[in-house]
């Protein structure tokens, strides 16, 4: 299941750059009543991304980093209201900063991911189904967006992508926790093929 993966990658503390993946031995302290890892992921550098001054000379428009502020609510911090929590934002503009349409694939995916570990613990069943079926569907989008045949199309580099993002969206204790009550409200139910089908490809 897609959020779940979610959470083996912080059991298994895998880079958010895609860079080492050490093994479990390794990891620094995890909590081990959730398997949370307390680090900073969002400041993991990565040979993938472009410095932050470059950032800001290219795109000076993007909100501020909220540094730890960010961190200090469930819903963090969204300054331009995109959808979207700022530091993600910066991040995902830092990886993909010359591929237009894999930053607004990964844009997506993250603003539909925000909204169902926001919203979660108000959202019936069914509205957790519907959010995470969006985030499905923003996943199929995505293997359009990063050069797949069709949406059914299983490109590692999408995989990779979707597990970077969750990666920096679940970057406390409470926003992993979050996700796991969208896994515990989701679990058994079935989904059509048609259900998470990309309705609306980013061009
Ligand atoms: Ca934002």
């Amino acid at each position: 299941m897609l959020m779940l993966s979610s959470v083996l990658v912080l059991l298994c503390g895998c880079s958010g750059g895609g860079g080492s993946t050490p093994s479990a031995e390794e990891e620094p302290n995890p909590d081990p009543t959730t398997g949370f890892v307390p680090e900073n992921p969002g400041e993991d550098p990565s040979p993938d991304m472009i410095p932050v001054d470059e950032l800001d000379r290219l795109f000076p428009n993007l909100p501020p980093d909220p540094g730890e502020a960010g961190k200090q609510t469930l819903e963090g911090i969204d300054a331009d209201g995109d959808g979207v929590r700022d530091d993600v934002q910066r991040w995902i503009y830092r990886r993909y900063p010359n591929d237009e349409l894999k930053r607004k694939a990964m844009l997506r995916y993250a603003k539909a991911l925000q909204a169902s570990i926001v919203n979660v613990d108000r959202d019936s069943r069914d509205q957790v189904r519907a959010r995470v079926l969006d985030g499905f569907r923003a996943e199929r989008c995505a293997r359009l967006a990063f050069g797949g045949v069709d949406q059914f199309d299983l490109i590692d580099e999408v995989a990779e992508a979707v597990r970077e993002v969750q990666f920096q969206m679940l970057n406390t204790q409470e926003r992993v926790i979050a996700d796991l009550t969208v896994d515990a409200k989701f679990s058994g139910q079935v989904v059509g093929a048609e259900e998470s089908t990309c309705t609306d490809p980013i061009r």
